[in-house]
């Protein structure tokens, strides 16, 4: 239930005047958020308390997150010559987010603390458009007229990815999720050569291969990707998350055998009442139950307006229903 903490009064109080990447700088405040949600929900992980957009900014890129948008990019990266504004991720360009994993694995007392980076697409679009898009169509003329550009811009931000995430693993973060947000925008076909090779990298840079015991399970995840999760699948991770559009009994058809998925509670069931939500999140654990493993959760972040009461219950109510063997 990521982005639980925007429909939290106290979230809102302990960020009140600070701006939303100056507060992913400060060590107590990341953790404190992060906790924030733990305190109301019996939820089973907490996500790290930071934005996608942090290791850019922490390169160099001027990302601001402006409130009611999102992120914002000054100077779009669109020439070969901008690219060399993205210089690699280094762990002491990022020390605030090592001392807040650090300091949560020991608050959390055992509970998982999932990390995360943005990936390689949705990246590329913050970049390029300059903004957040609906339809990522100078993301996606970038993508389709100048090839080497594009692989180029997207093997700089795998790395800085992989780093990103590495840096959280080694600081203890007990699984890592990669949000792909906007990649449902493309194709399969497109998916296949524009941004699959760099998915695949990712997944692999943080596999037990590469990482041996330090391994951790790694979850993908992007909206509107019904028709690209079997190649999601492919890129490596261990989960695929599903948003709400295809029912996950479909999608354990379409993603590889020896995949877990996650998902996939549409957010704004949320505001309906108790008896919708109810029944909707059964026939989500009724349908995940057919799934080689599954991680119940909303098919996208939680609404801001959402009830925080409601949440609770929901939590209580996916772990009664899950515990229950079905009939
Ligand atoms: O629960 C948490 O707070 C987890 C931390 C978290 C995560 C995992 C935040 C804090 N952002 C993210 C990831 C993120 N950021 C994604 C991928 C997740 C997803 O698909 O939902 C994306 C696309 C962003 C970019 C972003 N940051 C947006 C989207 C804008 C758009 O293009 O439509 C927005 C609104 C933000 C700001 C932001 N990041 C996080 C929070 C709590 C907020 C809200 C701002 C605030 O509270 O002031």
């Amino acid at each position: 239930m990521r982005q639980a903490g925007r429909s939290l009064p106290e979230y809102r109080k302990v960020r009140e005047g600070i701006p939303m990447l100056e507060s992913c700088t400060r060590p107590e405040l990341i953790t404190e958020i992060t906790l924030q949600p733990l305190r109301r929900f019996d939820v089973d992980a907490a996500i790290l308390f930071s934005d996608i957009v942090v290791p850019l900014r922490a390169v160099g890129i001027d990302v601001d997150i402006k409130a009611g948008i999102g992120p914002v990019i000054e100077t779009p990266v669109r020439s070969a010559r901008d690219l060399e504004r993205l210089r690699p991720l280094e762990p002491d360009d990022v020390p605030y987010v090592t001392e807040a994993v650090g300091a949560l694995v020991t608050e959390l007392g055992g509970r998982p603390l999932i990390g995360f980076a943005g990936g390689p697409f949705t990246l590329a679009s913050y970049l390029v458009e300059g903004g957040p898009s609906k339809n990522h169509d100078k993301t996606k003329a970038l993508m389709y007229g100048h090839p080497e550009l594009w692989h180029a811009l997207l093997g700089r931000l795998a790395g800085i990815a992989i780093s990103f995430l590495r840096i959280q693993v080694s600081a203890g973060a007990a699984a890592i999720q990669l949000f792909d947000s906007w990649v449902g925008a493309v194709s399969p076909d497109d998916y296949r050569h524009a941004i699959l090779p760099h998915t695949k990298r990712i997944f692999a840079a943080l596999g037990s291969h590469a990482l041996g015991d330090d391994s951790v399970p790694r979850i993908h995840f992007g909206v509107g990707t019904g028709e690209l999760l079997g190649l999601m699948g492919e890129a490596g991770a261990d989960v695929v998350g599903v948003d709400w559009r295809i029912p996950l009994d479909e999608a354990v058809r379409r993603v590889e055998p020896g995949k877990a998925l996650q998902g996939n509670l549409d957010p704004s069931i949320l505001l309906a009442p108790w008896e919708v939500i109810e029944e909707r999140a059964k026939d989500v654990i009724a349908r995940g139950r057919t799934a080689e493993g599954h991680v119940f959760n909303l098919g996208h972040g939680v609404l801001p307006e959402t009830d925080p009461g409601v949440l609770a219950r929901l939590t209580d109510l996916v772990h009664a229903e899950s515990a229950r063997t079905p009939a």
